[in-house]
């Protein structure tokens, strides 16, 4: 009888505690995410990453499923599959271009996961995604244009032809179509302007360097780079260091570039490249706080632009590229 009160006690209590834990666990349960990554071509990429994976940590209450695709858009394709069998809570997709998710992301409405779009766009029907945060590409090109011809302007050479040498980022993402489209329309406006030509970079350092570099071989007549990412800025001052030409602010070729990270930052400051266009990649909070939106039962907005501007080698202090957070 002993035996069997103390049994029956040893049970309540395994069962008290084991119900108070579920309820405990049921309480702090993370939110599964997956997050695919393109990959980790340049230094915004890393500083994106970074940001992601700061926002979606366990004490912010997530339990991030990282995949980096490694510039493949059919890694992105698997990776996501992947999140749908794991049946993870929400799926977000820094896409590599904006084609080919429509099968992918109709598998994932119908498993009832939502998707979050990060940085690039995607050509899908809009009722396949939650909901898009990232940059207004097209505005950063137009911004790079307008100081562009403000400062040819000042220099006072409306009237002489400008070569521009164009190193384009990954063919079909967002950033390349609005940053090349911006260039496009001003040389198709501005008769002096003409694209001598251009280089499919992939917005890695090591190709544009090679491309810039054979460029360079037959031709040294370029008076501007429109340069779609820092690291191909880098690649391609590496190329021009070389190839003995000079540029910035005291050089003979005018330099933009994209992004604004700390380095190319540094370089506007030293007088290397003429003008950084911001590019925000610190989206990690962002999307941490749609996925908590989506939670409370909220439907967030389908896309969301962040706030950018742009930093001149003339007006650049060390403050600011001190104070420069990636
Ligand atoms: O400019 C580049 C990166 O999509 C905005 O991708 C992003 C671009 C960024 O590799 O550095």
């Amino acid at each position: 009888m002993r035996k069997q009160l103390a049994a029956l006690v040893f049970l309540l209590v395994f069962l008290l505690c084991g119900c108070g834990r579920n309820t405990e666990l049921d309480d702090e349960r993370l939110i599964r995410v997956g997050f695919s990554q393109l990959g980790s071509e340049s230094d915004w990429r890393m500083a994106n990453t970074e940001s992601m994976t700061a926002a979606l940590s366990e004490k912010n209450g997530f339990e991030l499923l990282f995949d980096n695709a490694k510039q493949r858009q059919e890694n992105q394709l698997l990776a996501i599959r992947n999140f749908i069998q794991q049946d993870v809570d929400y799926i977000v997709l820094a896409p590599i271009m904006e084609s080919g998710w429509t099968d992918v992301l109709q598998e994932a409405k119908n498993a009832e996961i939502p998707v979050i779009i990060v940085d690039r766009q995607i050509s899908s029907d809009e009722e396949l995604y939650a909901s898009w945060v990232g940059s207004d590409f097209r505005a950063e090109g137009d911004r790079a244009i307008q100081w562009l011809e403000q400062t040819i302007h000042q220099q006072g050479r409306d009237d002489e032809k400008l070569r521009i040498l164009h190193i384009r980022g990954t063919d079909g993402a967002t950033a390349q179509i609005g940053r090349t489209a911006a260039l496009e329309d001003a040389v198709r406006e501005n008769e002096n302007w003409e694209i001598a030509a251009t280089l499919p970079g992939e917005y890695t350092e090591a190709k544009s360097y090679e491309l810039v570099r054979d460029f360079l071989k037959s031709d040294h007549r370029i008076n501007v780079i429109y340069s779609e990412n820092d690291n191909m800025t880098f690649g391609a001052i590496r190329a021009l260091d070389e190839a003995g030409l000079s540029y910035g602010k005291d050089g003979d070729i005018i330099i933009l570039s994209f992004d604004a990270v700390r380095d190319a930052m540094q370089l506007c400051l030293d007088g290397k490249i003429n003008v950084c266009i911001e590019c925000n990649p610190l989206h990690g909070p962002r999307v941490a706080e749609l996925i908590q939106r989506i939670e409370a039962g909220e439907k967030p907005e389908k896309q969301t632009f962040v706030e950018e501007g742009l930093f001149s080698t003339d007006t650049l202090t060390e403050e600011v590229v001190n104070n420069r957070e990636y």
